[in-house]
């Protein structure tokens, strides 16, 4: 038998989480789409967290089982603390991906990418049928970056000219972001940094000319998905 590691065991959300029982209600309403077999991908955060708590529990409760597709290591540590089977991205098509999100338009455009786990969420996201967003009031504005910048992440031969490149498609501001204190760079798990960035306005066409700069793997700005925004009181 395998030994029990005491530490998965230990394995917690690291920080408190705020607003908890909103978002304990947001994801009973997606739990009830869990059905035995299925695989679901999973995505970052605190409401994700709740989201998976949640379906774990359903499953366990009922008897079934599912296996996710996590969208970063920290989500990936989650499933193994509760018991969760993963997959990879090239090992399956989930039957449905559930995230959270920075912002959200009444179009269901998305700022993402907070966690610096964009590139693996869009892929998830693209690769996925039906994407549930999982967000407070709070997170539902008119008009993208309102209250957040976009990420981009960028690899690091690359910084100086995506910064040239961003300023022509109209960046206001430009900060790599870093750890807290005496920190360097936020590296993100795929080796690259992050440029949080503020444009004047965002539109259509914005995420594709972001995209095709020489050295940028993805950004948190999420165009035209067609998710389905879902909050505790929708
Ligand atoms: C992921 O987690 C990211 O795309 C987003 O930035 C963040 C939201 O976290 P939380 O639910 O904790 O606000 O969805």
């Amino acid at each position: 038998m395998q030994r029990e590691s005491q530490l998965l065991k230990q394995f917690h959300w690291s920080a408190e989480i705020a607003n908890y029982e909103a978002k304990r209600r947001t994801a009973e309403r997606i739990a009830k789409e869990v059905k035995d077999g299925q695989v679901i991908g999973a995505g970052s955060g605190s409401t994700s967290f709740v989201a998976l708590t949640t379906l774990a529990e359903r499953a366990q409760r009922e008897g079934f089982r599912f296996s996710a597709i996590p969208t970063s290591h920290e989500v990936a540590m989650a499933c193994v603390a509760l018991g969760i089977p993963t997959l990879r991205p090239m090992d399956a098509v989930p039957d449905w991906y559930f995230d959270g999100a920075d912002e959200a338009d009444p179009a269901g455009n998305l700022i993402k990418g907070r966690g610096g786990a964009m590139y693996q969420e869009k892929l998830i996201l693209r690769s996925s049928p039906k994407t549930f967003i999982l967000v407070d009031r709070s997170k539902l504005v008119e008009r993208l970056g309102t209250r957040f910048p976009v990420p981009v992440e960028v690899h690091p031969m690359s910084v100086r000219l995506v910064e040239a490149e961003l300023l022509s498609l109209g960046a206001t501001e430009i900060r790599i972001r870093t750890g807290s204190g005496k920190d360097g760079p936020v590296i993100t798990e795929n080796g690259n940094m992050i440029f949080d960035v503020r444009f004047a306005s965002i539109g259509a066409g914005l995420e594709k000319d972001i995209k095709s700069i020489t050295g940028v793997l993805e950004s948190g700005l999420f165009w035209g998905y067609g998710v389905e925004i879902v909050t505790p009181d929708s």
